[in-house]
């Protein structure tokens, strides 16, 4: 409202007479005032304008928040600097390697894959403000020692890098929890899905509506990243009534965790195999039509899957 007071060349007073259409005004000034108005784009706010008027009561409490659909907003408002504006643009973070990310077309939310090194690869729906806990914790926290055992005693005896062995990891849930780098506004939640031994999970998609058949109406659909479990599976996962969790049919997965017995190995995932030899599916997505489409990187295809 200054700038237009002082563009048009009037005080304050005038632009508000103009503004709120009181009268002596002249045509003259009232018209300067509206040019300035038009040239600076400003908008009257009216409900602002009002406090003064009603003598500075009006039954409402103003609550002035930057980004409050950021979880970190007040954590990055603390920190100097460009550190401070980055954390402002973290959503969730502890997550290793993600090369599948979808939301959910009923609730919104997003879910994302995770790869481990050779064990615990996840699925998981992220919440705002999440830690999902790499590098001290990948898969539950409660298979922490499986998740140490394994990785430092198969292959490379390393988690993919040389900086951090994994002689490193803590042995107890609690001890690797505790070690968590937790921003204020952060939580960590176990994953909805993983597998004791790496399947190398690639792109993940939701079906969205009936075209397959109202059974599989939103549920998640998960390809690979590598051709070696099945020549590229997908998998097929019910999520719960209210969009939280996954579903499972097989007792072994009760625990959310299929405990294969070696990278790359089915052994409690049988019931979800839906498909085979789609090579490395790096995308899975809903078409137009309601079938399911899958993008298979290595054969340089699109697989529509539908309804016969
Ligand atoms: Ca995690
Ligand atoms: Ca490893
Ligand atoms: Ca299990």
């Amino acid at each position: 409202m200054r700038d237009v007071a002082a563009l048009a060349g009037v005080g304050l007073k005038t632009v508000s007479r103009v503004v709120n259409d009181e009268p002596n005004v002249s045509s003259e000034t009232k018209e300067r005032v509206e040019r300035a108005i038009d040239a600076l784009g400003f908008e009257p706010n009216h409900g602002a304008g009002s406090l003064r008027r009603v003598g500075g009561r009006t039954q409402t409490i103003g609550l002035i928040l930057d980004a409050v659909d950021n979880p970190f907003s007040a954590a990055g408002a603390s920190m100097p600097g460009e550190v401070g504006a980055n954390v402002q643009k973290i959503f969730a973070y502890g997550i290793r390697n993600s090369f599948g990310m979808a939301v959910d077309p009923k609730s919104g939310s997003l879910w994302v894959q995770v790869n481990g090194d050779d064990t615990f690869d996840e699925i998981e729906r992220i919440d705002a403000g999440e830690n999902s806990g790499w590098v001290q914790i990948i898969g539950p926290a409660g298979r922490i020692a499986e998740f140490k055992g394994i990785e430092t005693t198969l292959g490379g005896q390393n988690l993919q890098q040389l900086r951090w062995p994994p002689t490193n990891l803590a042995d107890t849930p609690q001890d690797a929890l505790s070690r968590l780098f937790m921003l204020p506004g952060a939580h960590y939640s176990d994953p909805a899905f993983s597998w004791r031994y790496a399947v190398a999970p690639g792109g993940i998609g939701f079906l969205s509506g009936r075209a397959l058949g109202p059974q599989y109406d939103g549920d998640l659909f998960v390809g690979a990243a590598r051709t070696t479990l099945e020549g590229g599976y997908l998998f097929h996962f019910n999520i719960t009534g209210n969009r939280q969790k996954i579903g499972v049919d097989d007792a072994r997965l009760d625990d959310r965790v299929a405990d294969n017995n070696a990278k790359f190995d089915i052994t409690e995932s049988e019931s979800l195999l839906f498909g085979r030899n789609f090579g490395v599916g790096t995308d899975v997505q809903t078409g137009p039509n309601g079938n399911l489409y899958v993008v298979s990187l290595d054969r340089g295809v699109i697989y529509e899957v539908f309804k016969k």
